[in-house]
Formats: structure tokens, sequence, C-alpha cells
């Protein structure tokens, strides 16, 4: 819900929250996590109150890593042990999400926006709209440049397709501009966003989109 935007209806239970929910997938290793850095010190500058929920199937690596990273106050990043397959705490029973983005908006008054990192799955993970406004789909070039043409549905029906580690691309023999061509053809235009998550590449027009799509929404 943005904060322009009435609460949608949520599922039996959960409250409407106030945040933006923004929910941010992918497969194993594609660079979430590291998304989620990239984003942290711009989503500051540019003045916006937000806070982190992560999910690992039975750890909370990922948690652990931003609460050690010095880059957020670590209270403001929650784990979710997702137990077993990722999507199912995103898509079929968000529960233990909807609550972790509550208790944060409990405990954090003002919160404007809530990103949901989930565990790494396949092509086919899609978030619940129960849970989130808005999400994006991380893939990299070095999981190979027929991953866009698989058309999975995680490619397909994300609001946003970032396409990470644009770097490796020589590296992996991946020509990136068909790649990002096929990207946009398989999402009828939809927005593809090229980012190197480590030197910041293509991360101020991915908090562009977040801004405008659940923050400030025109
Ligand atoms: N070269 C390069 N490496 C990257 C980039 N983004 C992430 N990585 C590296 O890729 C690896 C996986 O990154 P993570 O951010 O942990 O990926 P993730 O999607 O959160 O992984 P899971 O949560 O385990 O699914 C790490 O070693 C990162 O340093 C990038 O843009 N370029
Ligand atoms: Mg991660």
């Amino acid at each position: 819900m943005g904060l322009q935007q009435s609460p949608p209806t949520a599922s039996a239970g959960a409250k409407p929250s106030v945040a933006a929910r923004i929910g941010i997938g992918g497969p194993v290793g594609s660079g979430k996590t590291a998304l989620i850095e990239a984003l942290i010190p711009v989503l500051q500058r540019r003045g916006v109150d937000f806070a982190i929920v992560t999910n690992d199937l039975v750890t909370k690596e990922d948690a652990e890593r931003l609460r050690r990273s010095g880059l957020i106050d670590p209270a403001r990043v929650s784990a979710v042990e997702a137990g077993a397959c990722p999507h199912t705490v995103i898509r079929e029973d968000p529960t233990l999400n909807i609550a972790a983005g509550d208790a944060l908006e409990a405990k954090f008054p003002g919160l404007e926006l809530v990103l949901f990192e989930s565990g790494g799955d396949n092509l086919a993970s899609t978030f619940s709209l129960d849970l989130v406004d808005w999400w994006i789909f991380v893939i990299d070039v070095a999981g190979g440049d027929d991953i866009p043409r698989k058309r999975g549905p995680g490619v397909i029906k994300c609001d946003l397709l970032v396409v990470n580690k644009v770097d490796l691309a020589p590296h992996v023999g991946v020509v990136l501009e068909s790649m990002l061509a096929e990207a946009e053809r398989v999402r009828g235009g939809r927005p593809v966003i090229a980012t190197n998550a480590r030197s910041g590449l293509g991360i101020e027009a991915v908090a562009d989109a977040i801004t405008s799509a659940v923050l400030f929404p025109s």
C-alpha cells in the first residue's frame, strides 16, 4: 500500500499496513541481498524511512549479513525462516512475512517502506499481492542469456526485472544487449533494468522505479 493509496484487501487476519511493501525475488545467488545493500544508501540519501525482512531456508544468514553491514540500524532488519520452499512463505501462505512487516511498522511508526527479500528460488517464484504491493525479480547474466527466453513466471510477471552482474557478461559469453532486448520483448516492454550491484551501476534507476511506483505514485 503506497503512502497515497488506500490499503488493498489483505488476507484474513492480516492488518492493513501503512508502509509500502516491496518484494525482491529471484534465483539463488542472483544478487538480491547485494541489490538491497546497494539500495540502502541511496534510499537513505533520499530520506526514505524503511526496513527490511529477509527470508532464508533454515538460517538467518542474510539478515545477519545486513545487520553486520553497518549500512542500517540492525533493529530495522527482521528474518523469516521459510523452512521449506521459499515461495511458500511469499505466495501460498505469507502470514509469517506479513507479521514480520507489521512488527516492524509497530516498532518504527512513520515507516514508509518495507523490503522483503525472498529466499533464493526458481524462475517460477512469484509474490502474493496480499504481502506486497509491487515486486522485483532479480536474475543475473551468469545464469545464462537464455533465462528471459524461458519465460518463467518470475521474469514475466514481476513489476520490475533486474538483470544483475552485468560486469560478468564478457566472462560468461553473454551479449548483454541481446539479453536485455529479449527480456524486454518477453515482458512486452515492461521495465527491465541492468545493474552491477557491486559497483552501483543501475541502482539509482531501481530506486527511481521504487519511488515512482509505490512511494510517490503520480
Ligand atoms: N560480479 C558481480 N558479483 C555480484 C553482483 N551482485 C552480487 N554479486 C555476488 O554474487 C554473490 C551472490 O550475491 P547475493 O547478494 O548473496 O545473492 P542472493 O540472491 O541474495 O543469494 P541468496 O539469498 O542466497 O539466494 C555474492 O558473492 C555477491 O558478491 C554483481 O553485480 N556483480
Ligand atoms: Mg540473499
